[in-house]
């Protein structure tokens, strides 16, 4: 590395905020249904021929091949049958069982990041593996915090790909944030420093870190993340406040396997699930909800800024099954 590669390159943009930033959840949600699995909603499509008749073995043996099928999970399937099964011996509806239980499961991980006023700047940890949606959840973060009249810096520590330093710039101009970066090839526990100095200098609020995308087997990589998490801590011991995993819902099972994984070796303090659009394996939510009790924050159903949610349990619920009949 050449002596040049060092050096801190700050983008410094202005802010503008206009009232249509924030992006509307309760839309979101909408979109979210007519784009999960591309319209043929992987639940809601086939619940009212399933549930039409009475509830008997078929029926919930075909309901458990959906489900299965959706990445939901062995034991997650398991006790969504059983409430099924529970409903029609009591002659209620199958599908408010379904519905019910699902938010059940969903509700106690629905909790939205809270940026106390206490930590500043509030230090979050984008990690995970490639191309999951990492920089682009960090630039729609920016954009939301930004939109909240939050002053954000962007440290782009992901310094194997050039673009993503691009990537990072555009969101960063369209946010009105700083992005802090450094040369290719750089060290990105460096550029992670830089950009705390910087948002120390500036009193930001917020710093968010992208970071390059690894496999949690690759030992070396994962311990560069480690050296990050402690040059983070140098500034401020209780940081990073947030360690976001950002996890891809249309690898299903691989995704359920990354946060188990990326979790036992950095503590993941927080989930952004990302395309959830085009996918049939939206089940995978509930597998993870079902096996680690880790909270998702957002969720994304595809590239641009309006398609970035706040998860939550029952409107994910009414996506995915359809909205209660009148
Ligand atoms: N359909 C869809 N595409 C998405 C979503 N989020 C991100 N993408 C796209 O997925 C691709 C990868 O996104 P990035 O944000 O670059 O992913 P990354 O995790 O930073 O990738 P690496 O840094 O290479 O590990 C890009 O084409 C994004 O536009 C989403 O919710 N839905
Ligand atoms: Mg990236």
């Amino acid at each position: 590395m050449t002596a040049g590669a060092c050096a801190p390159h700050i983008v410094k943009v202005v802010l503008v905020v206009s009232g249509s930033m924030s992006p509307d959840d309760s839309g979101f949600f909408g979109r979210l249904k007519s784009r999960i699995n591309r319209g043929r909603a992987w639940l809601s499509g086939d619940l009212p021929t399933l549930f039409s008749g009475a509830i008997d073995d078929d029926t919930l043996e075909a309901l458990e091949t959906e489900l299965l099928l959706a990445d939901v999970g062995v034991e997650a399937t398991r006790s969504l049958i059983d409430a099924v099964e529970r409903s029609a011996r009591n002659g209620s509806d199958g599908v408010e069982a379904l519905r019910t239980t699902i938010v059940e499961l969903l509700d106690p991980l629905a909790q939205p990041l809270a940026i106390p006023t206490g930590a500043r700047p509030f230090v979050i940890l984008a990690v995970g593996v490639n191309g999951t949606g990492k920089t682009t959840t960090v630039g729609k973060l920016a954009h939301r915090f930004a939109a909240e009249g939050r002053s954000v810096v962007i440290a782009a520590a992901d310094t194997f790909r050039a673009a993503a330093v691009e990537q990072l710039a555009e969101w960063g101009r369209r946010a009105g944030a700083t992005v802090v970066s450094q040369a290719d090839r750089a060290d990105p526990a460096a550029v992670v420093h830089d950009a705390l100095a910087a948002a120390g200098a500036r009193h930001a609020d917020i710093v968010i870190a992208d970071t390059a995308g690894r496999l949690y087997t690759d030992a070396g990589l994962m311990d560069e993340l480690a050296k990050i998490r402690r040059v983070i801590a140098r500034f401020d011991p209780y940081a990073p406040h947030e360690t976001l995993l950002v996890i891809d819902a249309s690898q299903g099972q691989n995704a359920l396997v990354q946060a188990e994984r990326f979790n036992a070796r950095l503590g993941v303090t927080g989930l952004a699930i990302t395309k959830l659009d085009g996918t049939a394996k939206g089940g995978i939510v509930i597998a993870i909800a079902r096996k680690l009790a880790l909270p998702i924050r957002f969720v994304a159903v595809g590239e641009a800024i309006e398609d970035f949610a706040v998860f939550s349990a029952r409107e994910f619920a009414d996506a995915l099954i359809g909205e209660r009949a009148a």
